[in-house]
């Protein structure tokens, strides 16, 4: 592995984006570690939550821009480029961004494709892609409008320029805004919880809610109550229940 470095802690798995001499910047070798690794995790009955996160003051400074500078348009087409990143987007175990420092261009959609995003206070969140002459491409027209709305879409997109933790928490593409010194301890604590839960809820949860980002009311409210239905086949939901009316915490199992 060279391009990020994978820790485990009990049912939790932590990515650090790794490439520290262009801060972090996500390549396409980058991406094939990132699903080599975490593709395979994601049917492991013992692995509960991810951590994305990047290093001292930086995420990630977006897709690498030397690996593209040169290709063209056919080339682009042809490879699809950027497709895979929905592969990451659509793994069903639950992910925790921690953002410290610049999450900019693809930096700020790979956090968008995770399903909390922690932020330390000195984050900056952008989508600078037409300072360089093109667009995002991962996801931030779509994501960044439906998370924060179209109006402050345009202004950061239209113009390149850069929000703080604080506005982007504000804004709604941040979940919690931490003191730096608190972001791993934070994210951790998270995805420690997360992962402490009933697996099929926590996994039926996401993608209900990822739902609402995909289809009109109707139809989510359908699709939300026909998978809250199917929880009551899992031995997790008898025993969640359970103690809660015999007033003791819960055991869960991931059954
Ligand atoms: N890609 C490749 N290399 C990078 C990147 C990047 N995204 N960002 C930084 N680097 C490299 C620099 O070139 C530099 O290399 P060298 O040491 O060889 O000169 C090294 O990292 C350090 O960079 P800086 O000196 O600029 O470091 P600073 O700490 O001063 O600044 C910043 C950090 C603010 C993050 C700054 O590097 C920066 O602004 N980076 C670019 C941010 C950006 O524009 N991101 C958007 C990239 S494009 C994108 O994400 C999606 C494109 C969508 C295309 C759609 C196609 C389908």
């Amino acid at each position: 592995m060279h391009h990020i470095v994978v820790q485990r802690h009990e049912a939790v798995v932590t990515v650090r984006l790794h490439r520290p001499a262009v801060r972090n910047a996500l390549s396409s070798a980058l991406l094939d570690e990132l699903l080599g690794t975490l593709a395979p995790l994601d049917t492991d009955p013992e692995v509960g939550c991810f951590i994305v996160t990047g290093s001292d003051g930086v995420f990630a400074a977006g897709a690498d821009i030397a690996e593209m500078a040169d290709r063209s348009a056919p080339d682009m087409a042809k490879e699809d480029y950027f497709a895979r990143w929905e592969e990451f987007a659509a793994l069903k175990t639950p992910k925790v961004a921690a953002v410290d420092g610049y999450a900019l261009g693809g930096g700020c959609e790979l956090a968008m494709m995770c399903d909390i995003v922690v932020a330390s206070d000195r984050a900056v969140f952008g989508q600078p892609e037409v300072l360089l002459g093109v667009m995002p491409g991962i996801g931030g027209t779509q994501r960044l409008t439906r998370l924060v709305g179209r109006a402050k879409a345009m202004d950061l997109i239209l113009t390149g320029r850069r929000m703080s933790a604080e506005e982007a928490e504000r804004a709604g593409l941040v979940s919690r805004v931490v003191p730096t010194n608190d972001l791993t301890r934070e994210a951790a604590a998270i995805a420690a919880t997360v992962a402490g839960l009933g697996r099929a809820a926590v996994r039926a949860a996401r993608e209900a809610v990822d739902q609402s980002l995909e289809v009109g009311l109707s139809h989510g409210l359908r699709f939300e109550r026909r998978s809250f239905h199917a929880l009551f086949a899992t031995e997790d939901q008898k025993e969640g229940m359970q103690a809660f009316l015999q007033k003791r915490p819960p055991t869960f199992t991931g059954r």
